[in-house]
């Protein structure tokens, strides 16, 4: 019931409410990974079919995405426990011309909470900022998202980018989004595709410790 609750509070865009609730499930001690999925997730699905639909419009999407936000915020502390010595540096971004940040940000909860340092550069990144800010910070990895087939073709332009710096070899790069694959990581010359946030906090951790050993 109170999962549901959250669900609809998050459909309604109540924030206030969304916070109350999120705080009241983490006190009864329900799983991070239920609120999240069966709460939170939950209601942000319905508005996205409904608005596939065109039974709601970008406002109602966006007073949903922050309310959506506020409830994440609750649940960090509990994603991103974890409290060791950072494994290794990950700089995160969604590509150039999408403006959609709540899988992205879900990404970096979950490499935070996998004991990764995480460096988030936020959204409608141009190509060459996702490698000055792997130099700048000395990162490991380099993560894209994108939400639209109409900017999923950017991210071919970050390779391109790093190819002609010649610091392609020196970043493992990681690409991710609801309209993403196997195949188009593999087209564009990606070294991994991941489908979730949890598997994106897995690989990347994965692909560090490989790295270095
Ligand atoms: Co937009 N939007 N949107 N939108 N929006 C979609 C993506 C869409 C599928 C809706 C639809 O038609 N059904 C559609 C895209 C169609 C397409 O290209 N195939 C769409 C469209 C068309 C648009 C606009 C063009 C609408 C318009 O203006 N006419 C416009 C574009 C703006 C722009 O970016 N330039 C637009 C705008 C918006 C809002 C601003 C209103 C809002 C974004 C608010 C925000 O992000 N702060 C919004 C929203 C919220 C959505 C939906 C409803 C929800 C997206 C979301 O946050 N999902 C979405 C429909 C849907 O997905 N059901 C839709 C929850 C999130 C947790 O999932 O981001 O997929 P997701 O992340 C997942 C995985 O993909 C993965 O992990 C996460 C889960 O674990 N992942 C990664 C994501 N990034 C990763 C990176 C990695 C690894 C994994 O790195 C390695």
């Amino acid at each position: 019931m109170l999962l549901e609750n959250i669900s609809e509070m998050v459909q309604k865009g109540n924030a206030k409410k969304v916070q109350e609730l999120v705080s009241q499930a983490v006190a009864e001690k329900l799983t991070a990974s239920e609120i999240l999925n069966d709460g939170l997730l939950a209601g942000m699905n319905v508005i996205g079919v409904k608005f596939k639909n065109n039974d709601v419009y970008v406002p109602e999407v966006l007073v949903a995405a922050r309310a959506m936000n506020v409830g994440m915020k609750v649940l960090e502390p509990l994603l991103a426990e974890s409290g060791v010595k950072p494994i290794g540096k990950v700089v995160v971004g969604t590509v150039q011309g999408d403006l959609h940040d709540i899988g992205k940000n879900l990404v970096i909860m979950m490499m935070k909470g996998a004991g990764l340092e995480v460096i988030d550069i936020g959204i409608d990144v141009a190509p060459e900022v996702f490698g000055d800010k792997a130099e700048e910070y000395g990162a490991d990895v380099i993560a894209m998202s994108a939400l639209l087939t109409s900017t999923m073709g950017n991210m071919k332009d970050v390779l391109s980018d790093l190819e002609n710096r010649n610091l392609r070899n020196k970043y493992i790069v990681m690409v991710g989004g609801a309209p993403l694959n196997n195949n188009f990581a593999k087209e564009i010359g990606a070294d991994c595709y991941a489908p979730d946030a949890s598997t994106a906090a897995e690989a990347a951790k994965k692909m560090i410790l490989e790295k270095i050993s």
